[in-house]
């Protein structure tokens, strides 16, 4: 009963120091090396599968990374796109984040957006001319294969595109939510075990 009393306290802590691990590899386009105020179109990038049109990563130029000193843009000279396989955990809830915004020279909302998708969900962003950083964020439940996770520039082909950062893709199951906080209801079941371990230490020294 002892052992299990320690356990439980050793285990409080952590759930509290879980932290969500980002299924999503170089979700910052940090893996790519871009000289500061500068940009390159490149074919290939860590964890990325790269459509035929490349994919733009800009180092603090035309805009400033939300994360990191990299950041995206899928119009390279003609709409392109991105795409990436997640392993998911059936039934499993995770949230898909990422930032985008419009680069300061954009040609029109006509000529700005992307669209996402993962697995069967799917949405668009950006057509709009807003030049600073906004998050998007959504929940999708995991389905048990790999889902594919494709980001793709809309609108008009111009080399002008809408920018992309900072994409995770995290779950708030396996012990924690998606800030690593137990849920209240986990801190009352570690609660509500406690106290019944300690009736039962009581009971059995009478
Ligand atoms: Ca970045
Ligand atoms: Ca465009």
């Amino acid at each position: 009963m002892k052992r299990l009393i320690t356990t439980a306290l050793l285990a409080a802590p952590l759930f509290a120091m879980a932290t969500p691990v980002n299924l999503v590899t170089n979700g910052s386009f940090e893996s790519t090396t871009v000289n500061s105020g500068t940009w390159t179109i490149v074919d290939a990038a860590t964890g990325w599968t790269v459509g035929p049109q490349g994919l733009e990563i800009r180092n603090n130029v035309a805009g400033t990374a939300a994360s990191g000193v990299n950041f995206a843009e899928l119009d390279t000279t003609t709409n392109s796109w991105i795409s990436q396989s997640l392993a998911t955990v059936a039934g499993y809830t995770y949230t898909l984040s990422f930032s985008y915004a419009n680069r300061p020279d954009n040609q029109g909302a006509n000529s700005n957006g992307l669209n996402w998708s993962i697995g069967d969900l799917s949405g668009t962003v950006g057509q709009n001319t807003t030049t600073s950083w906004a998050t998007f964020t959504t929940t999708f439940i995991g389905t048990g294969s790999p889902m594919t996770l494709r980001f793709g520039a809309i609108g008009r082909s111009d080399g002008y595109g809408t920018s992309l950062d900072n994409i995770s893709v995290t779950t708030q199951n396996a012990g924690g939510n998606a800030n690593g906080v137990p849920e209240p209801q986990s801190i009352a079941l570690i609660l509500a075990a406690l106290g019944a371990m300690g009736i039962a230490l009581r009971r059995r020294k009478a």
